[in-house]
């Protein structure tokens, strides 16, 4: 059963407009330019490859209707958003992030898998106590008011976290962590420097996944203590969204500070017309593993932690699998495509699948219904539940994909939710706008 308010996915199904409203709103800074498709992965770049990044803090909305106080990275300029924009890079250009910190203690920023990083021209250094106790792995700003920027000079193309390195436990748990996307100079279809990484850039998506223990959010907001021992985890998340979040548009007006989306929106493979797949980029800023199921279609895994799956003669070692594991820290990037192995046809074969009888179908708390395998990429609608104007657009087809480890499928335990998603699949000719 998904739960949410009827609200919630009423206006999922307002997307176009919203897009378009926030299309219009949303003024890029013209020193930092914020890409916004309605969904897929939204690069935040600059000219000069400079970034203003402040640590500040807000509060992220649940599906379940908790709110959590977060502390996370604001673009320059902007409101409080979990993740941290997704900053955008060639490979080999110099990189420049200036932390201002707004938190009530120091904080920083690490860069993991980018070499001889400096903060204010000098190399970035661990920083401990007066009883010599490590308080950060980088160099900070101190509570309040400080700023420190950090400069390096991008790495191999891949995906690669950025993240709090003060007080770790504690700081990238309440959301102190952004994705840095380090493209090949002169290839940005391409995810590393090998021609067989090409994906189409129309899709490109990031899952971000990390998870939040409300009470330690809460004991943060009212400055009290908290004891990490009795850690657990009850959100778990895709982009700082939880399910059926994940699913609504980059942007979507009712979750002001969580702007990334997670559905995948794309159609059959097809030699001719679609031959390039999607790109899908892993990173887990969480404390544990997370074994994620794309269903329908098994990935192809080409890169970890930006580094290409080759040997040391450039032998191609991507491979095909249906989980893709995702540790504490790491990186994976993931080639899709989805094929029609059953060669749907509107006419000649139309794969007829009935409806389920209703009592095994789950419908609501919105307009929705939600079973398994029908209609089939262009099926007629079936019989239709009271008050259910259709079961899908156009003959679309859906694929969830989640952790399997089912606790991280859940909103505080509420089946299903959680680190999950969607990936649709319109029908080859494509759906009406
Ligand atoms: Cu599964």
């Amino acid at each position: 059963m998904l739960r949410g308010d009827r609200g919630r996915w009423r206006r999922l199904s307002a997307v176009p407009l919203v897009a378009a409203i926030v299309a219009v709103l949303v003024v890029p800074d013209p020193h930092e330019v914020a890409a916004s498709p309605p969904a897929g992965l939204e690069c935040l770049s600059s000219g000069d490859n400079a970034f203003d990044l402040t640590a500040t803090g807000g509060y992220a909305a649940m599906p379940d209707g908790n709110t959590i106080y977060m502390w996370s990275y604001a673009a320059r300029g902007g409101a409080f958003q979990l993740p941290g924009p997704t900053l955008c890079v060639d490979s080999g250009v110099k990189v420049t992030v200036v932390l201002h910190n707004t938190l009530p203690e120091p904080t920083s920023i690490t860069f993991p898998g980018q070499a001889q990083v400096l903060a204010g021209g000098q190399p970035a250094q661990p920083e401990a106590d007066d009883a010599g106790n490590l308080t950060s792995l980088t160099t900070t700003a101190a509570a309040g008011t400080g700023s420190v920027t950090y400069t390096f000079t991008a790495g191999p193309p891949g995906t690669y976290l950025y993240q709090s390195g003060t007080d770790v436990q504690k700081q990238v748990q309440m959301g102190l962590y952004g994705a840095l996307v380090v493209r090949p100079a002169g290839h940005p279809d391409r995810e590393n420097d090998r021609a067989d990484s090409a994906f189409d850039p129309d899709h490109e998506y990031l899952y971000l996944l990390g998870e939040i223990d409300p009470d330690l959010h809460l004991a943060v907001e009212r400055k009290r203590a908290y004891d990490f021992t009795k850690y657990r985890a009850r959100y778990f998340t895709i982009n700082g969204r939880s399910m059926p979040d994940t699913i609504a548009p980059n942007h979507a007006d009712w979750l002001p500070a969580q702007p990334y989306g997670a559905l995948i929106h794309i159609r059959p493979y097809d030699p001719v017309g679609n031959a390039k797949p999607a790109l899908i980029r892993y990173l887990n800023a969480g404390s544990v593993a997370y074994p994620f199921h794309p269903h329908g279609s098994d990935e192809q895994l080409i890169a970890r932690d930006g580094r290409p799956a080759q040997g040391p003669g450039g032998q191609d070692l991507s491979f095909s699998n249906f989980l893709i594991d995702v540790a504490p820290g790491q990186t994976v990037d993931t080639l899709m495509i989805w094929k029609d192995a059953e060669h749907w046809d509107a006419d000649a074969n139309p794969i007829p699948v009935p409806l389920p009888s209703l009592q095994d179908q789950i419908v609501g708390p919105g307009p929705e219904t939600w079973f398994a395998e029908n209609p089939y990429l262009g099926g007629a609608p079936g019989e239709l539940p009271p008050g259910v104007v259709q079961n899908n657009e156009c003959g679309e087809y859906y694929h969830v994909a989640h952790s399997h480890a089912l606790e991280q499928a859940t909103n505080y335990g509420a089946s299903f939710g959680g680190m999950m998603t969607l990936i649709r699949i319109d029908p080859p000719a494509g759906c009406p706008a």
